[in-house]
């Protein structure tokens, strides 16, 4: 059993800072949020190379296991494989969930990306243990970001859930309760934790009101 199923019902999915990290220290943005209560780290910096990232893979696998968390690897099986990251997220030009099955074996978590009713439909068919769907609302931290899903798409898309289903896309303090009312396992936040001023503070606020979420 890998260690997605032991979460609470709806889990706060955080990042590295990748573009919103000017001069920061990369290990102290993911320890505040791992403080906070953010349950799962993924390891998403865009431009740095495969020997940087396996360096800072390996660490953050340490901080998360401190913490008692999970580590997932964007994009790159290899990388996950080398530091024993928890898992890996594919989008959809990455390697398929099924040979990442192959590499990673049964007790890893690998989820996907999909950004539209026929992506998730077919997402929902694979060997993958959550989908995230987005971006719900626009967002400035994808380059090239796939058109908006928005609230109404999303409720309709919903209908088609098997797997856990994480929320991605231009979610912060102005949007979240309403879209705390759809079906969704999670939330999965960039910029409005890593760029706010107090990360901390910013994920503890979006952790409590997860907790106190009834739906
Ligand atoms: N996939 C869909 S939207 C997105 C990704 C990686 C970026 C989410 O970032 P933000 O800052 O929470 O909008
Ligand atoms: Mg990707």
């Amino acid at each position: 059993m890998n260690k997605l199923k032991l979460l609470e019902k709806k889990i706060i999915y955080g990042f590295t800072p990748d573009k919103y990290c000017k001069n920061c220290d990369i290990l102290d943005v993911v320890e505040k949020q791992l403080i906070a209560g953010v349950d799962i780290i993924q390891l998403r910096e865009k431009q740095r190379s495969a020997r940087e990232l396996l360096r800072l893979a390996k660490e953050i696998k340490k901080l998360t296991a401190k913490h008692n968390k999970i580590f997932i690897v964007n994009d790159d099986v290899l990388i996950a494989k080398l530091s024993d990251a928890d898992g890996v997220h594919l989008g959809q030009d990455d390697l398929d969930v099924s040979i990442a099955r192959e590499i990673l074996g049964s007790e890893k978590i690998i989820g996907l990306s999909t950004h539209n009713l026929e992506q998730y439909r077919a997402g929902q068919d694979t060997c993958a243990d959550y989908t995230a769907i987005g971006p719900i609302f626009a967002t400035k931290t994808k380059d090239n970001p796939d058109p908006v899903v928005g609230l109404e798409k999303l409720s309709e898309i919903l209908n088609y859930k098997k797997k856990m289903t994480i929320a991605i896309g231009g979610i912060n303090k102005n949007n979240i309760e309403q879209l705390l009312k759809y079906d969704i396992d999670g939330i999965a936040i960039v910029s409005a934790i890593v760029a706010a001023p107090d990360i901390f503070e910013a994920a503890q606020f979006f952790k409590k009101i997860l907790k106190s979420s009834k739906r």
